[in-house]
């Protein structure tokens, strides 16, 4: 059985930075993690990755040899994907059956792993309830109730696109004071008093993202600075009750 936990969140949202860190926590914890960067333009990873599309696909071939610009060779290299779904997916059982946890970095554009095949195709090869989407809420974007409402949505809309579950994670919390961290969390009980302030139709639209956040109850949105390590505990802990096998790794 392969556990295995994919970050997606918006550009620079801090999957790579918490991919790395969260790994470093979980194996001094004793835990055995195998990573996955599915970015096939990235130039730098802070990490070792065990399984690296860039082995598989050459960007920058891509776009020397089709003359793309750079959005179009990102979409050309995410539908490649889909070419080697066969291999990655063997990649990862090779590695990650013998590790108690697979964590997978996905590109930036958040678009191209969550709406376009190679996400869904990859996502729907593992079994749901060894299966986790760990979508992140960049911090600099949720700190207003429009920011907040809206990155909610698009948190619902990948788990709608991938149908896996899911947990929210709010990054770079060092940049947020702890006031304003609350606030945020708060929002989570109840959006409404803030939903005030919005306008007509879009004030209506709120109203109704705010019930559905108050939904969501039981989904978690754990704060984590994956620079100060603040949070990680938690997370570490959370991720550990998502998967079946998951008590023991962090004894
Ligand atoms: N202060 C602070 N900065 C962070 C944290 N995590 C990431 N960053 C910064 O945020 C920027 C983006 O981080 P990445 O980890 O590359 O984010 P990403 O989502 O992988 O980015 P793309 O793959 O390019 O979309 C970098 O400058 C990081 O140093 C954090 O916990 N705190
Ligand atoms: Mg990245």
């Amino acid at each position: 059985m392969v556990n295995i936990c994919y970050l997606v969140g918006t550009a620079g949202s801090g999957k790579t930075t918490l991919t790395s860190s969260l790994m470093r926590f979980l194996i001094t914890k004793g835990a055995t993690v195998t990573s996955v960067n599915l970015d096939p333009a990235v130039q730098h990873i802070p990490y070792q990755a065990d399984i690296d599309i860039r082995e598989y696909i050459d960007y920058e071939r891509l776009v020397d040899e089709y003359q793309l610009g750079p959005n179009g060779a990102m979409i050309a290299a995410a539908d490649l994907v889909v070419d080697y779904i066969t291999e990655i997916k063997e990649d990862i059982i090779d590695l990650g059956e013998s590790s108690d946890l697979v964590l997978v970095d996905t590109p930036g554009q958040m678009e191209l792993f969550a709406y376009r095949l190679s996400g869904v195709k990859l996502t729907q090869s593992f079994p749901t309830d060894s299966t986790l989407l760990a979508f992140l809420f960049d911090s600099a974007l949720v700190s207003n109730i429009s920011g907040f409402l809206s990155i909610n949505l698009l948190a619902t809309s990948v788990q709608l696109r991938l149908n896996i579950p899911i947990i929210h994670i709010m990054t770079k919390c060092d940049l947020l004071k702890e006031s304003e961290i609350e606030r945020i969390l708060n929002w989570r009980e109840d959006p409404f008093e803030d939903i005030e302030e919005l306008y007509g139709l879009t004030r209506e639209f709120a109203l109704r993202t705010g019930q559905m956040i108050e939904d969501m109850g039981e989904i978690p949105l754990l704060p984590v600075s994956a620079l100060t390590g603040d949070g990680l505990e938690l997370l570490a802990a959370q991720l550990s009750r998502n998967f079946v096998s998951g008590e023991d790794w962090l004894t």
